[in-house]
C-alpha cells in the first residue's frame, strides 16, 4: 500500500472544495452501488467490507475480529449513514457522513504532517490526490 505524508489541512481543503469533494464522493458511491439502483442497500455496503471496516475504525467503533463483531459493525455503520432510517443510503446521506468522517480525521491529524498508509478504501487517497502538487508528498512505496 502506498504511504504518504498528509496533514489535517490537506484533508480539510479537500472537503471544503465542494466540487472536488462531491465528485470524489459520487464516484465512491457509484463504486459501492453494485446493483446500480442509485442507493446503497445493506448488501451493497456489505460487499465493500474493507471500506466498512475502515469507516468503523474511523467512527471509533470496534475493530471486528469475529463474525459477530463484523455483523455488528456493518449494522452500526449502516445505521450511522442511513440518517432517515428508510433502509437505504442515498447520495446525500453518504456525502454528509463522509464529510463528517473526513473532518473528524482532519482534526485527528492536526497541523503536524503525518505519515499515513493509504487504506484500500481510499478515503484519504481522495484528499491526497486533491492536495497533490501542493503540500502532499508521496513517500516511497511500502513493501
Ligand atoms: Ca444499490
Ligand atoms: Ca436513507
Amino acid at each position: 500500500m502506498p504511504v504518504a505524508i498528509i496533514d489535517g489541512c490537506t484533508v480539510r481543503e479537500f472537503v471544503e472544495d465542494t466540487d472536488a469533494f462531491e465528485k470524489a464522493m459520487k464516484q465512491r458511491f457509484n463504486n459501492l452501488d453494485s446493483d446500480r439502483d442509485g442507493t446503497l442497500s445493506r448488501s451493497d455496503v456489505r460487499a465493500a467490507f474493507e471500506c466498512v471496516r475502515f469507516l468503523g475504525c474511523a467512527l471509533d467503533m470496534l475493530d471486528p475480529n469475529t463474525p459477530d463483531q463484523i455483523d455488528q459493525l456493518h449494522d452500526r455503520v449502516f445505521c450511522k449513514f442511513d440518517t432517515d432510517h428508510n433502509g437505504v443510503v442515498d447520495i446525500m446521506e453518504f456525502q454528509a457522513q463522509m464529510r463528517d468522517i473526513l473532518l473528524a480525521m482532519a482534526d485527528g491529524l492536526g497541523a503536524a504532517p503525518l505519515q499515513v498508509v493509504i487504506d484500500a478504501g481510499g478515503l484519504l487517497e481522495d484528499a491526497l490526490k486533491h492536495g497533490e502538487g501542493r503540500h502532499v508528498t508521496f513517500a516511497a512505496q511500502a513493501p
